[in-house]
């Protein structure tokens, strides 16, 4: 017997009905992405256009998820997990982004996940997009437009009737953050504009009004029959000073956290409109390049609803931190960074784990969950995402990665049981190996390994799978025994 390497996770610091999770996005591993009436995503077009993505790969085929979904609710059974995120596709529903037209394939196909998942006593969260914007949605616009607000409300009340009698956990969007800052600023993403200072703020606005008009759908017309629970999933470094003496660092380092987290959360947690500091940054700056094309940051309309109260729970992906320097006074050019007058920067002593950008610090996510208590008002939390990354030579005995788990759900468990969070959930980025975006296949997230030479895509366990498996299994024991 080999050695448990997550064995210290103190399993009785978990409340009995804390959900043990893994995530998935349908881009990243359903495949089949013209199959069986799938209107193609701003994915499939970004892909298929050469020079985006590491080596032009493409999800194309992705883990063939579409077609082999009882492999991964094999790998799902083998982990144990209580919870299972997934995305559904918007355009393998509704082609044309709009309910039009529904897809029947499409709605067979996620029906079948779900009543499985659920056969198998195993929750589904399902998040409604996940970066892939129908195609034909992005032709009239996309974010960018203000009608995708009721566009998306449509199709989250089409998902809510269609799968809500049995979905209780929902995340309208992933990441607006990513998907504004990627998608529209560097143009890392699809639909890969690159239009600095702009668009970034539009699109982050479209998010959020389309998603307030979806809670309040599911608010009024869903959850007295339901009773499930909607939010959106926001992503966060986490933020220090590089100099903790120096007030402009300090000052940066707030910024920071407001130009990432606080652009969401603030509207929809605290006060109902952006930060601040976002507000009075973006302002002076327009006086002093000389913008006078409207405010960049819109202002949310008295004539819709507000996203003030309009999620359930939070939901945090957390990765990585920073060190933060002022860098307001530098000059630049308009753009978010230049707005934010922040650089984030990594301390030296931090490991990086493949991918360049993910340094490796699992003792940040204690100060941030923290520091969301404090900032939003004790909400209940789900971690949902969370993870590790291997490039090069694969190893299924990833003992970095298990070191990794352990480091991350003790500081959760510490957080839990001695910083009073109110976090009622973690999900490991992710169940499998899968299409890491631009980084294509080179970067390998997974609890299992997935041999994409080959046409059967076979799913193989790391030791990390396994060992996360461990801890939940413990933590079930724990609750058997404290029941009796
Ligand atoms: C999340 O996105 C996604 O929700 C998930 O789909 C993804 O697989 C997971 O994280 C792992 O990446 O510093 O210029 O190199 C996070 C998206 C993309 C955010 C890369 C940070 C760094 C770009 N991340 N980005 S750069």
């Amino acid at each position: 017997m080999k050695m448990s390497l997550l064995k210290e996770v103190p399993v009785d610091a978990f409340p009995q009905d804390f959900a043990w999770g893994a995530a998935t996005a349908a881009y990243q591993i359903e495949g089949c992405w013209d199959t069986d009436g799938k209107g193609p995503s701003i994915w499939d077009t970004f892909c298929h256009a050469k020079g985006r993505v590491f080596e032009d790969q493409t999800g194309d085929v992705a883990c063939n998820s579409y077609q082999l979904w009882e492999e991964d609710l094999k790998c799902i059974l083998q982990l144990g997990l209580t919870h299972y995120r997934l995305s559904l596709s918007w355009s393998r529903l509704l082609p044309d982004g709009t309910t039009n037209y529904i897809n029947p394939k499409g709605v067979t196909y996620y029906n079948k996940v779900i009543n499985d998942l659920i056969a198998n006593a195993v929750m589904p969260m399902v998040t409604l997009n996940h970066f892939d914007l129908p195609q034909a949605l992005e032709n009239r616009g996309g974010w960018k437009s203000p009608e995708i607000a009721d566009v998306f409300d449509s199709y989250a009340r089409f998902c809510f009737k269609t799968f809500g009698d049995r979905v209780k956990l929902w995340i309208t969007v992933n990441e607006p953050y990513v998907c504004a800052k990627h998608g529209y600023e560097d143009g890392l993403f699809a639909p890969g504009l690159r239009e600095p200072g702009t668009s970034v703020y539009l699109v982050g606005h479209n998010m959020l009004r389309a998603h307030a008009r979806a809670w309040h759908s599911y608010n009024a017309h869903f959850r007295h029959l339901q009773g499930g629970k909607v939010s959106i999933a926001l992503n966060s470094d986490w933020a220090e000073p590089l100099d903790p003496s120096s007030p402009e660092d300090v000052a940066a380092t707030q910024r920071y956290m407001d130009f990432i987290l606080g652009w969401f959360a603030c509207p929809v947690f605290c006060t109902g409109d952006y930060p601040e500091t976002m507000r009075t940054r973006i302002e002076a700056r327009n006086l002093e390049l000389g913008f006078s094309e409207g405010p960049r940051l819109p202002k949310f309309s008295e004539d819709e609803p507000n996203p003030l109260g309009t999620a359930d729970f939070f939901a945090l992906n957390y990765y990585t931190s920073r060190k933060v320097k002022d860098t307001s006074s530098h000059p630049s050019e308009l753009s978010f960074k230049g707005d934010q007058g922040a650089e984030g920067v990594m301390d030296p002593s931090w490991p990086i784990c493949g991918l360049s950008w993910l340094a490796v610090v699992p003792e940040r996510l204690r100060k941030l969950l923290n520091y969301i208590k404090e900032t939003y008002n004790n909400p209940d939390i789900y971690i949902t995402e969370n993870g590790f990354s291997q490039i090069g030579p694969v190893e299924l005995e990833d003992a970095e990665r298990c070191q990794f788990y352990q480091d991350t759900l003790q500081e959760v468990s510490e957080a839990i049981r001695d910083d009073g969070v109110s976090v009622k959930g973690y999900f490991a980025w992710t169940l499998m190996d899968n299409f890491e975006w631009a980084e294509g296949f080179r970067a390998r997230f997974g609890l299992f390994h997935v041999d994409f030479s080959t046409a059967e895509l076979k799913r193989t366990v790391y030791r990390s799978g396994t060992e996360y498996a461990a801890v939940i299994s413990r933590h079930r024991t724990h609750i058997k025994l404290e029941k009796t």
